[in-house]
């Protein structure tokens, strides 16, 4: 076979744009791919609902990567057991209720089941405002391109829209902040200090709509929170991503009556 550079060029193109024009209306928009946000996508879009995920660098997987202080080995403990069971991620025991497991494994078979499930990505795409209109919600986003954004060029961004957006921006709780930085009713507490069973065992009840059509998930939602930080456990983040999931479904059930 003789490959062509302008054929490779066009199939780029134009598959790209039109999914990219496809998913510029979505039930539910994740932003950020970090653990919670992947957990959360892979457990949403397995429900058959239009989801994408929206991440400002190369790579998903966020501060799971490098596991704890660069030895790539998560900890989940014991309530978060079920999920690694459900995401076919291996692990070793190694006391009662601490399991460790890979952090690449984590990211890629995480990923792979967002993928598997139907949840698009939209990498090198950062978010850097909201959509409110008349009804008071959060309905879309303002997404310009990371290059864009680092090298401060003057490109105007594009718009998508979501039924539900989900906060899962970690520590720095972006999409919060994009809210309450033009007047949007919400108290940004900040994160407070290490302290990981508070911080876990507190993380669902903070993973909540923090502002109609927003859900702050992960990292974020400690952060809004004033809650705790946690480090290299895990299981919080899969299960706040869950939880999550659950909460944008109920919204859109309760908004379809
Ligand atoms: O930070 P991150 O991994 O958030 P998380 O899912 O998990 C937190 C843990 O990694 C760890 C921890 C607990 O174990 O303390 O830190 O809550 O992933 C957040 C993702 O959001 C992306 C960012 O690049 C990262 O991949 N992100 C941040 N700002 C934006 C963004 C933005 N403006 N637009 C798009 N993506």
């Amino acid at each position: 076979m003789q490959l062509d550079e302008v054929t490779i060029s066009r199939a780029i193109l134009e598959t790209h744009a039109k999914l990219f024009s496809e998913y510029l209306e979505l039930d539910i928009a994740i932003v950020g791919g970090g653990p919670s946000g992947l957990a959360c996508a892979a457990l949403i879009a397995e429900k058959g609902l239009k989801v994408g995920i929206i991440e400002k660098k190369l790579s998903v997987g966020g501060g799971m990567w490098g596991g704890g202080m660069t030895f790539p080995r998560i900890v989940v403990q014991e309530e978060g057991k079920r999920l690694l069971d459900h995401f076919h991620i291996r692990y070793e025991e190694y006391k009662p209720g601490y399991y460790v497991a890979s952090s690449v494994e984590s990211v890629s078979k995480l990923t792979a089941a967002a993928c598997d499930a139907g949840a698009e990505f939209f990498n090198l795409t950062s978010v850097e405002d909201v959509v409110i209109k008349g009804d008071g919600r959060v309905s879309g986003l303002v997404i310009t391109s990371t290059p864009v954004q680092m090298t401060g060029l003057h490109v105007d961004p594009l718009t998508l829209s979501a039924k539900v957006t989900i906060d899962a921006t970690g520590h720095d709780a972006v999409v919060a902040h994009c809210v309450k930085k033009k007047g949007g009713a919400i108290e940004i507490r900040g994160e407070s200090f290490m302290w990981a069973d508070r911080a876990e065992a507190n993380i669902i009840s903070h993973t909540k709509e923090i502002f109609p059509g927003l859900i702050a998930c992960g990292m974020a939602a400690n952060a809004v929170a004033g809650e705790a930080r946690m480090g290299a456990v895990f299981g919080g983040m899969l299960l706040s991503g869950e939880h999550a999931a659950d909460l944008a479904k109920t919204i859109l059930r309760d908004r379809r009556g």
